[in-house]
């Protein structure tokens, strides 16, 4: 995919960068006490057209390619998790998804409304099926040109925020070859029958928001079927997950960066035994190993956007990419808290802040045990297939 104008994107990025840093991060205390991010910064995101950077541009999106999306995501998530959280929906997993298997009608319904800033939720994981997500028991039942969907879905991101779920359900009662019982669905939030619970309270990433979607016999039209073909629903999650673990590898290198420089700054102003702490060659040791780490994940991060661009399959990048940032996110952020000694364990500091947030960053999306998975069982059956 080639995207937008390179230089067109240089001045993005940079105005992306200036405005992380002048106003995102100064209103973060705000976000955190208020567990969301204040309308009018909203309003700001929606202006820059955060909320549309992957949609093509007839649909009123800027037509990024999955590097420069990628990116941006990279440059948001140097401030609190929470404001790369609201939009990754949008431009990674559901546009993906419409763009990759959705009808022109269904393109042509949601993608303008995404890209104005209308939030999206993806709607997988079950109180019973998260890393084995093809167990899922939702169920869609077709009754004339309508389809009925009846369960519950849990840990639901930007559930209480949005206008649009994908939900993945059973069409077919029992599991089928290639999970192909499972379709996708567009469900409008405002549909009779869709009840959302209360916020979870959580470890970390306060302003973003995680609740249960109930649907109580939801009754959608026969054309909110993702494609308008049944079956398809597991691969094109699947596939879209390919793509949202690269914004999730993204947000992990971003944020790491954010951690670092804060470590750095610290044991810059720090002193002890005389002198700042950043002379001693123990906490040097500490800031070398994050910042191989991380420059190995942004690394990771390029070579996987690029071959996406460039359409070839990206299912074992991504989880490595994924699986590699995520991993190296916590251990950055666990040597940030160490840097700041004592202060680092206290919530005055924004150490102790990170090392809670960086945490999930493990864990959803794929956890790095089903990541290992995805990349070994493909290995195994490429060197299967060619023996
Ligand atoms: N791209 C396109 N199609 C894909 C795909 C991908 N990345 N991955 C799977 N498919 C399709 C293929 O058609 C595949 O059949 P073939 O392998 O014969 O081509 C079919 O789906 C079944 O795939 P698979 O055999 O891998 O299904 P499993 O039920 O064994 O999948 C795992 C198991 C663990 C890999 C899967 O359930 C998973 O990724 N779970 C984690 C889900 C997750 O990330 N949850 C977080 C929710 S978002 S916060």
């Amino acid at each position: 995919m080639s995207g937008i104008d390179p230089m067109l994107f240089e001045s993005f990025a940079a105005q992306l960068h200036r405005y992380v840093r002048e106003r995102l991060i100064p209103a973060e205390a705000e976000v955190v006490a208020a567990n969301a991010i204040p309308s009018p910064i909203l309003a700001e995101m929606r202006d820059m057209g955060l909320f549309g950077l992957t949609m093509p541009p007839e649909y009123g999106g800027s037509g990024m390619n999955v590097s420069q999306y990628v990116e941006a995501v990279r440059l948001l998530a140097y401030g609190l998790p929470a404001y790369r959280s609201i939009l990754s929906i949008n431009i990674g997993i559901v546009c993906a998804a419409l763009v990759q298997h959705g009808t022109e009608a269904q393109r042509a319904e949601w993608l303008p409304r995404l890209a104005g800033g209308d939030i999206a939720c993806f709607a997988l994981t079950e109180p019973d099926s998260g890393s084995d997500a093809a167990a899922l028991r939702t169920r869609a039942v077709r009754e004339g040109d309508t389809y009925v969907l009846t369960g519950t879905k849990r840990f639901i991101t930007n559930a209480p925020f949005a206008s649009l779920a994908l939900v993945l359900a059973r069409t077919a009662p029992e599991p089928l070859p290639r999970n192909a019982h499972i379709s996708a669905f567009l469900v409008p939030m405002d549909a009779l029958g869709v009840r959302v619970g209360p916020p979870e309270a959580k470890m970390g990433q306060d302003g973003s928001q995680i609740a249960d979607l109930v649907l109580d016999a939801v009754r959608v039209p026969a054309s909110a079927l993702l494609g308008e073909v049944e079956g398809r629903g597991f691969a094109a999650a699947m596939q879209s997950l390919d793509n949202g673990r690269l914004s999730i590898a993204a947000s992990s290198a971003g944020y790491a960066r954010r951690i670092l420089d804060t470590a750095i700054a610290y044991a810059r102003s720090r002193t002890a035994f005389g002198e700042p702490i950043a002379n001693f060659q123990l906490i040097q040791a500490m800031i070398a190993d994050s910042e191989a780490e991380i420059y190995a994940a942004e690394c990771m991060i390029t070579d996987a956007c690029r071959r996406i661009d460039a359409g070839e399959p990206v299912t074992v990048q991504a989880a490595s990419a994924k699986m590699f940032a995520s991993e190296a996110c916590g251990r950055v952020a666990d040597r940030c808290v160490q840097i700041h000694g004592g202060a680092g364990y206290l919530r005055a500091y924004d150490a102790e802040r990170f090392f809670r947030d960086a945490r999930v960053f493990r864990i959803y999306e794929g956890t790095t045990q089903v990541l290992q998975l995805v990349i070994a069982r493909r290995l195994l059956r490429e060197a299967a297939e060619a023996a």
